[in-house]
């Protein structure tokens, strides 16, 4: 039998390019997310993608995805779901979308890990990845929300590292830094797709979503004795978060 893999907000960007990768490097891949219409047209990509309705903020919704798995081979977990949904100045954001970005980006990920480990214990083997950002790393002006939540999940991985110590269970941070999307930028910016577009201007090759996909597929497969604590993958044209180099016209 595959082993599975669970991916979360599947319906788009890297989770959609993971969830594909995952299935072509023979795991049966449970593709989570909201948007089932996304879903249907991602499944008919590979017969090995079984698609889920899934909302990481809502309890029930990942107790149900849960349920399903019991007993199930479930070797690793792809904590994706997330996102930036603001680029205001601390001193001008709302608390509202302070709490919107944790409960998707923190505790979303809390959420699936927590009903997913006694699975992975009872299987024998399991990998959690955690989806982070160069955002997680270090601060930059206008990102409060998404910095303070991807720090979080640093801290999230760097805990759960130590409390599953002795278990066949790893835990890996991918933290990505400029990643060309169709949603990222233009989410960040409530759909100024001009302002999402100036994220990107002049570089030359920002990386995709199947660049980090295909990071995130080495990590997994690994023996599994490796483990990756951490990736930070960047493409070449960004050195650090504000050294990126811009071939403007
Ligand atoms: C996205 C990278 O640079 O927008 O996770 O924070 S950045």
């Amino acid at each position: 039998m595959k082993n599975y893999a669970v991916v979360t907000g599947a319906s788009s960007g890297i989770g959609a390019a993971t969830a594909k990768l995952l299935a072509a490097n023979g795991f049966h891949v449970i593709a989570g997310a909201r948007r089932m219409d996304r879903l249907a047209e991602l499944a008919k990509s590979d017969s090995n993608i079984e698609i889920v309705e899934l909302d990481v903020t809502d309890q029930k919704s990942v107790e149900t995805l849960a349920a399903k798995l019991v007993g199930k081979p479930v070797s690793v977990l792809i904590n994706n779901a997330g996102g930036a949904f603001d680029a205001a100045a601390v001193a001008d954001s709302d608390p509202e979308i302070w709490a919107k970005t944790f409960e998707v980006n923190v505790t979303g990920a809390v959420r699936m890990t927590k009903a997913l480990i006694p699975i992975m214990k009872a299987h024998g083997q399991g990998h959690i990845v955690l989806m982070s950002s160069t955002a997680g790393r270090i601060a930059y002006e206008n990102g409060g929300t998404y910095i303070a939540a991807k720090h979080a999940v640093a801290a999230l991985a760097g805990t759960l590292r130590l409390e599953l110590n002795g278990e066949p269970i790893r835990v890996t941070e991918i933290a990505p830094g400029m990643v060309k999307t169709d949603e990222f930028a233009v989410t960040r910016f409530a759909g100024d797709k001009v302002k999402a577009a100036k994220v990107y201007e002049g570089v030359e090759k920002p990386l995709t979503d199947s660049d980090i996909a295909e990071t995130i597929r080495w990590a997994v497969m690994l023996p599994a004795h490796i483990n990756i604590d951490l990736l930070v993958v960047r493409p070449i044209a960004q050195a650090a978060q504000h050294k990126v180099h811009r071939i403007l016209k």
